[in-house]
């Protein structure tokens, strides 16, 4: 057999039987000029060297091959009808899991759980390993080693840990993985359980007899609740000036500005203003907070 005839044999692959969640393939390969025949199937690959490259003793062992695996994929059609497959393996991904923060779910048997292919009686043992499970914070999330459910043993806060993303494992007593490991993803939601906080603000300037809409300064409050979610979503309102000359504004995103252009250094200096911030973006319910702004007019020869 040339080189070239030996290419185009190894150029096709064979697949039978494939589908519902498992898949065999028999397939010729070449490689350095020496002809392997490959057997493939979920659980193992195998690939075999071919040691006579005559035509006739190549079918042959592709053949037997044949035959080998038409036995397995019989072999697992009916352990699939048989019922021992207790999940689909498409994916290794478990669905996602959403806990609320502050809220108790020790109590909950199972928040998800790990089922093996080839679980049979108690051929096999759960274990979870990641962030919350054998990494901190420990134990956080723990499984029912022999029958996969998940539990909680804390109530989460999701401004300490917003997402866990574990793997779930499946062993054989013999310490063998029975399959590849599946992901297991928990997200806590957010509960509207922070104060907006103001920083320290420094005293700000502004000359007197500024125009109407003179920049003076932006209040930057922030939220420790989730980002981009309406928890942590700050308006802004000016509660009060001192002394009440209603000489200044602020507007919903905290930018305060000159209201009235009759500023006057040699009337009032200082004037010190009460914001009031709000999440939730100001609607009713939200948390809120104070601060006190103070603005020094400056001086222009106005005299
Ligand atoms: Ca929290
Ligand atoms: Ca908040
Ligand atoms: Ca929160
Ligand atoms: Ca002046």
């Amino acid at each position: 057999m040339t080189g070239r005839q030996i290419k185009e044999v190894g150029s096709s692959c064979l697949h039978i039987f494939g589908g519902g969640g498992s898949s065999l393939s028999l397939a010729l390969r070449s490689r350095k000029s020496n002809l392997y025949i490959k057997c493939k199937c979920l659980r193992c690959e195998m690939l075999q060297p071919l040691r006579s490259r005559s035509f006739s003793d190549m079918a042959r062992l592709f053949q037997s091959a044949l035959v080998i695996l038409v036995l397995l994929q019989v072999g697992i059609v009916v352990r699939q009808t048989s019922g021992i497959n207790l999940v689909k393996r498409s994916g290794r991904v478990l669905p996602l899991v959403l806990l609320k923060e502050n809220k108790d779910y020790t109590k909950v048997t199972s928040i998800s759980k790990i089922c093996s292919d080839f679980h049979q009686g108690k051929n096999v043992e759960y274990y979870l390993e990641g962030p919350g499970a054998n990494q901190k914070p420990y134990n956080a999330f723990v499984v029912n080693h022999e029958n996969g459910d998940v539990r909680v043993t804390k109530i989460f806060d999701r401004e300490e840990i917003d997402t866990y993303v574990m793997k779930g494992i499946a062993k054989y007593p013999n310490g063998l993985d029975a399959e590849r490991p599946i992901e297991l993803r928990v997200k806590v939601e957010d509960e509207n359980d922070n104060d907006p906080v103001f920083p320290d603000m420094s005293p700000v300037d502004v000359y007197e007899l500024s125009p109407t809409g003179t920049f003076v300064v932006k209040v930057n409050a922030t939220d420790a609740d989730e980002p981009g979610n309406k928890n942590s979503e700050l308006a802004y309102t000016l509660i009060s000036q001192n002394p009440s000359h209603d000489m200044f504004r602020i507007d919903n995103s905290g930018v305060v500005s000159v209201k009235n252009s009759i500023l006057d250094r040699e009337i009032c200096a200082q004037y010190n203003l009460t914001v009031q911030v709000q999440d939730l973006n100001g609607e009713d319910g939200g948390r809120t907070a104070t601060g006190v702004v103070t603005i020094n007019v400056l001086d222009r020869e106005d005299i």
